[in-house]
């Protein structure tokens, strides 16, 4: 009977084909092409109804069977194909490259430097405190021998939120409130940011401060040269010479700014010949002020300044990154780069 040789015909034709089928979709094709519902199967079986009844169910077992095998068929080469196809990704994959390692975050220089510092001055027996960037007029400036009419106050230099409320221009407030609620002696650090209305390629309206201040009987300003000195070698090297120039604060007197020899060029003025950057051939860079905490800041707090005295000081730390690092641009480290931030560990 024609129909039943037809429909065996069918079985080695799509093993050839198949056997042709490089791809995914070309099996497919072939696929669509035997069995789909316009396809090679379906066309013969079109002629069912035309049989004599009694042949029919012999025809329409036959195409079940042959149904059957022709889908074994694209089903094994299917499984040939997705095999080799990753075998081909397979053997694109070299499994003995070096893996990429993760990116894991380190701590921004400004916080190292920071933490350094708390530290260094953690081991001399000072506690660390910390308070608001928010403050009052009377805490930044009035207590500090800053009364309203004192040029530090300017507009120009302080953001103002109101008449009476200010970004702190430096830490102090927060050793004036150290000292408000505790008695001497005391021997404190504060860190923390401070805001100044300055914006060019060496001043940034944020930036972060240490001050420090040692409250007792007898504190002197020998105590003030050791400590500092002391402090800076930690930083920079017990190489490194320090020297102590007369200057003014209005919270300090008497009142001193403080070199070391420029870590550079290691106080030369010269590196290989040539004139020095960092500290323009001096040999010295200016680091931090400091003095002897004035009288009149004792009367705000309702310290004795008959009884005790202190010393104070007052640091940038982004200065002191710069100089400990070699960096020579300021606006790095508020460009948040990770080229230039994953250098410090
Ligand atoms: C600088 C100078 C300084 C102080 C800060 C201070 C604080 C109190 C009392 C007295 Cl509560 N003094 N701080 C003293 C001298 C200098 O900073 O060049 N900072 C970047």
């Amino acid at each position: 009977m024609d129909l039943l040789n037809e429909l065996e015909s069918l079985v080695p034709e799509l093993e050839r084909g198949s056997g042709q089928a490089f791809s995914l979709a070309e099996l497919e094709e072939l696929r669509v092409a035997f069995l789909g519902r316009k396809g090679r199967l379906a066309h013969i079986m079109s002629h069912l109804p035309g049989l004599e009844p009694e042949q029919r169910p012999a025809v329409g077992q036959k195409a079940n069977e042959i149904k059957a095998r022709l889908t074994a068929i694209v089903d094994a080469r299917r499984q040939e194909l997705e095999a080799a196809k990753e075998a081909a990704a397979l053997a694109r994959f070299d499994a003995s490259l070096p893996g990429r390692a993760p990116w894991a975050g380190s701590l921004h220089p400004t916080t190292l430097v920071q933490e350094e510092i708390c530290a260094i001055f953690g081991r001399l027996g000072y506690d660390v405190a910390t308070g608001p960037e928010v403050e009052n007029d009377y805490y930044n400036f009035e207590a500090l021998n800053m009364p309203p009419e004192h040029p530090a106050r300017d507009m120009q230099d302080t953001l103002y939120i109101t008449e009476k409320v200010l970004m702190r221009t430096h830490t102090s407030p927060m050793q004036v409130r150290t000292m408000l609620s505790r008695k001497p002696p005391l021997a404190v650090v504060v860190p923390g940011k401070v805001y100044r209305r300055d914006s060019d390629l060496t001043h940034t309206p944020m930036f972060h401060q240490v001050e420090g201040l040692m409250v007792g009987e007898k504190v002197s300003f020998a105590h003030l040269r050791g400590t500092l000195t002391a402090f800076l070698r930690a930083v920079f090297g017990a190489d490194t010479q320090v020297r102590f120039r007369p200057s003014f604060f209005p919270f300090t007197e008497p009142s001193a700014e403080v070199d070391i020899s420029c870590c550079m060029c290691g106080g030369h003025g010269h590196v290989n010949g040539e004139p020095c950057r960092v500290c323009k051939t001096t040999g010295w860079v200016e680091i931090l002020g400091c003095g002897m905490i004035d009288p009149a800041v004792f009367d705000s707090v309702g310290y004795d300044p008959k009884s005790i005295s202190g010393f104070a000081f007052g640091l940038g730390v982004e200065r002191i990154a710069m100089l400990k690092y070699g960096i020579g641009d300021l606006r790095m480290f508020f460009e948040n780069d990770v080229r230039f931030l994953s250098q410090f560990v």
